[in-house]
Formats: structure tokens, C-alpha cells, sequence
């Protein structure tokens, strides 16, 4: 089975916000398919869109090697997501969450379909993405844009 570079993003400003990156880094790092390669550090972040009040962000990203297919990959985050007590149907759009787990990047793959967009249909504009990205993959190509994520992040 093909191994595949993929980086995603973390992100949480509901309760123990530190406590739930690094579980979910956990969690994913024994799911079977996955290797957790790189990690950023965990950056305070102001909130972008959503509720005018709602508490700041801790943000991440990491790499990971995989030979889990970008849907698989993303039923793990879904369940890991799930797990640490995301309860979608009771949230705002941009609204605060215990934990958001998105797929920034899959190789060079893009992919449009209404349940998976990669990558990530926001990525480029958001530094709450880049800067984490930046620190472990300056870099890691947008397929799309045919720029890097350190580009992207100067480009804001
Ligand atoms: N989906 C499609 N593509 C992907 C992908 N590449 N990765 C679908 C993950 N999921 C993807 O996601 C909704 C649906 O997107 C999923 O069912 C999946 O099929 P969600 O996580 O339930 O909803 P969401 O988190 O509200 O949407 P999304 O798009 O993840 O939100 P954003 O755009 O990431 O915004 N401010 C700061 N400072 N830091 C943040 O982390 N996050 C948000 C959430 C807003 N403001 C923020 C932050
Ligand atoms: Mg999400």
C-alpha cells in the first residue's frame, strides 16, 4: 500500500483545550495506517467568522504518513473528533467546539466532492493554518494555488 504525506489541522476553544490537541494526537497516532511525523506547536489564535464572543482558539497542524485513504483518514478524524465530545448537532457554524480535526493537505491530490474538498476549500486564507503548517512544512505545495505554505502565509 502506497504511504501518502498528509498534514491536517487542529483546533479547539471549548474546556482543556491543550488536553484535547494533544489526546487527539494520541488517538490518532495509534489508529492503525497512520504515523504522526511532525507537529507544530499549540498557538493561542483569535477566533476567524462565527460567534462575535466566542473564546479564543488553540491551533495546530501535523504531519502524518499514511496509507489510509483520504475518506478513511477523514472517518478517523470524524471518530477521534467524536470521541473527545464534538456534538455536531448542537453547534453554530464557526462556532465554538471541543475539537475541529480537518484534512489541510493529501499529497498532491485535489478532490471536490460535496463531502470531502481537499485541500482544505479555506486554508489559504486563514494564518490560524498557515502558521502551524509553516513551522512543520514550509514547503508543502497547495496543489491548486502552486504555492507553498510559507508563500501563502506571506501572501496574507
Ligand atoms: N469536509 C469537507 N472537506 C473536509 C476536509 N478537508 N477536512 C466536510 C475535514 N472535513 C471536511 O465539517 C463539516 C463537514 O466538512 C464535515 O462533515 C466533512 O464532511 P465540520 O468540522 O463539522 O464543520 P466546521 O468545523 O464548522 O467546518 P470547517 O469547514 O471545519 O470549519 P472551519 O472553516 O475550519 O472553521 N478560528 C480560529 N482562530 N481557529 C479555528 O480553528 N475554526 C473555525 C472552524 C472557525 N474559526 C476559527 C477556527
Ligand atoms: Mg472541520
Amino acid at each position: 500500500m502506497e504511504t501518502v504525506i498528509a498534514y491536517i489541522g487542529l483546533g479547539a476553544n471549548v474546556g482543556e483545550t491543550a488536553d484535547t490537541l494533544r489526546r487527539a494526537l494520541e488517538m490518532l497516532a495509534r489508529r492503525e495506517g497512520v504515523t504522526v511525523w511532525r507537529i507544530s506547536q499549540f498557538l493561542k489564535t483569535a477566533p476567524a467568522g462565527g460567534p462575535e464572543d466566542q473564546p479564543s482558539y488553540l491551533n495546530a497542524a501535523a504531519e502524518l504518513h499514511t496509507t489510509l485513504s483520504p475518506r478513511e483518514l477523514l472517518a478517523a478524524l470524524q471518530e477521534i473528533e467524536t470521541a473527545l465530545g464534538r456534538n455536531r448537532s448542537r453547534e453554530l457554524r464557526w462556532g465554538p467546539r471541543t475539537c475541529d480535526l480537518d484534512i489541510l493537505l493529501y499529497g498532491d491530490q485535489d478532490i471536490d466532492s460535496p463531502d470531502l474538498q481537499i485541500p482544505h476549500p479555506r486554508m489559504h486564507e486563514r494564518r490560524f493554518v498557515l502558521e502551524p503548517l509553516s513551522q512543520i512544512a514550509p514547503n508543502a505545495l497547495h496543489p491548486r494555488l502552486g504555492k507553498t505554505a510559507a508563500q501563502l502565509l506571506a501572501d496574507l
